[in-house]
């Protein structure tokens, strides 16, 4: 059976999200999140969560679990198919919204909430505000009217970047003036998958 190392609010809901919205079976291992003083820390294989298990198999990076747990299970769920003319945006999503979109996030959430010499790197804070705010304008106009990343409708693309889009309103990078993004964010919230995977 698949395992899920997971610790609530970490990039690990996206396993359990997918795995909801697929509704496959799972189990999860819950970790205690402890990136402090340094990364890798945390008691899991690899040391940073999500990881994921199968049989003998164990894996890191959301983004890599989300292709395997497609590939091997979704039955040709969440992903447009090899050859489909949305399958190159779905990767190009897929993949933006951890490198692209996440590289400057990361930078704030990692200088405000687990060093405690916030205050002396303002102008590196200040930089990846400003990053990351290009990024998701970048987003906002693509999204349009669009409910969804892909004319197809709801995919995994949009699993990967919902957690994104929330670590950066949870750090005021995006706020009610993004309001495309804010209504796809409300959108994606709203999924019953979401609702029960935040809850574990
Ligand atoms: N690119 C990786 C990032 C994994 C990652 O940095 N996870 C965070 C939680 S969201 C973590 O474990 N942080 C603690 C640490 O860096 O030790 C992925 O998508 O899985």
């Amino acid at each position: 059976m698949l395992k899920v190392y997971h610790a609530p609010r970490t990039r690990s809901i996206r396993i359990l999200w997918l795995l909801e919205e697929l509704g496959l079976p799972y189990q999860i291992e819950k970790v205690a999140f402890t990136p402090k003083p340094m990364p890798f820390g945390q008691d899991v294989p690899f040391g940073k969560v999500p990881a994921l298990s199968d049989g003998d198999m164990t894996m890191f990076e959301s983004g890599a679990m989300v292709e395997y747990i497609l590939e091997r299970y979704g039955n040709g769920r969440l992903a447009p198919p090899v050859g489909h003319a949305d399958r190159p945006a779905y990767l190009q999503w897929l993949h933006f919204a951890e490198s692209t979109a996440f590289a400057p996030v990361s930078v704030v959430v990692w200088m405000k909430l687990y060093r405690q010499d916030a205050e002396q790197n303002a102008a590196i804070i200040a930089d990846a505000q400003v990053r990351a705010a290009v990024a998701f304008e970048f987003l906002e106009k693509h999204m349009g009217d669009s409910e969804y990343l892909l004319p197809s409708g709801f995919s995994a693309a949009d699993i990967m970047m919902g957690f994104t889009l929330n670590a950066a309103r949870a750090f005021g990078i995006i706020d009610e003036r993004f309001a495309k993004l804010d209504a796809y964010s409300k959108r994606l919230a709203a999924r019953p998958a979401l609702v029960k995977a935040s809850a574990l």
